[in-house]
């Protein structure tokens, strides 16, 4: 299929995966824990998994799905064409506050990113990207982003940054917090690429991020002129879990080499 033409098909199928989720706000959630008593999964996270994998096998039989809770393909590599998708992106946020979640997905092939979505079901607003071709929220074009300064920047950072943790030294995250003009905290990886895009906030940075976290994301901050690696300044991580960091050109390299000493 056309670029194009996967781009509407793909905005019609989050949206009808949008309006499964919403229908489910007023069930009751089957919740349980992943590798800690903090990390959730639930029937939805799953049911939107399969959902979209079903879809994907009868429509593109050739493409391979590397999602978040297993039900796609065992992905090693980016040859051919790979839907790598989040179902639900803010789990807790989805249980908690039925707010500040997400769908991400990302179209790669042979590992150049082609297509981004994140649509934030609730509000109904869906960022898109189409490589080359610019980033969108609801089909209005995003602008680029524009030059600033670490002083003016709003930093996405989480709670995990001031407690004992094996990435970074304490004293570099409470410098950096001294630093910057504030910082965010939104729990859903996907919406704070999304809101790096629309310039709401300049950086995001996470010790720990799994490509479905951040594949439809990196397409579309690409698109506005975003930088996204890893803490090494190595190109961000589709296969592995890694270190990650998407920012405003302006701070990118001054927060990796003035604030990230990783351990
Ligand atoms: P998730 O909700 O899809 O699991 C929360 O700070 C952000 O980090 C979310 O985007 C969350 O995605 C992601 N994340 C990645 N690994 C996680 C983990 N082991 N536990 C909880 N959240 C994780
Ligand atoms: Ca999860
Ligand atoms: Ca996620
Ligand atoms: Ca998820």
């Amino acid at each position: 299929m056309e670029l194009h033409a996967l781009d509407l098909y793909i905005k019609s199928l989050i949206k009808e995966a949008g309006h499964l989720i919403r229908n489910s706000l007023a069930t009751e959630l089957v919740i349980e824990a992943k590798s800690n008593a903090n990390d959730l999964v639930t029937n939805m996270d799953k049911e939107i998994e399969q959902f979209f994998i079903s879809r994907i096998r009868r429509d593109f039989p050739g493409h391979r799905v590397f999602g978040e809770e297993g039900f796609g393909d065992v992905i090693e590599n980016l040859d051919g064409t790979v839907w790598i998708l989040d179902p639900i992106d803010g789990t807790m946020n989805f249980i908690h506050q039925k707010s500040n979640f997400a769908i991400s997905l990302g179209i790669y092939e042979n590992g150049i990113g082609k297509l981004g979505y994140i649509y934030d079901v609730v509000n109904d607003n869906l960022y898109h990207a189409v490589n080359g071709e610019g980033a969108y929220c609801n089909d209005e074009r995003l602008l680029p982003l524009k030059e600033t300064s670490l002083d003016k920047s709003i930093v996405g950072i989480n709670a995990t940054w001031v407690t004992p943790n094996r990435y970074i030294r304490h004293e570099d995250s409470i410098r950096l917090i001294q630093d910057v003009r504030g910082t965010r905290s939104y729990g859903s990886a996907a919406l704070e690429l999304a809101y790096l895009a629309t310039g709401r906030i300049d950086a995001y940075l996470s010790m720990r991020l799994s490509p479905w976290d951040i594949a439809g994301g990196m397409v579309i901050a690409k698109e506005v002129g975003a930088i996204a690696t890893n803490f090494k300044d190595e190109p961000a991580n589709l296969l592995k879990q890694d270190s990650f960091i998407a920012a405003n050109p302006s701070v990118h390299s001054k927060i990796l080499t003035e604030y990230i000493h990783v351990k």
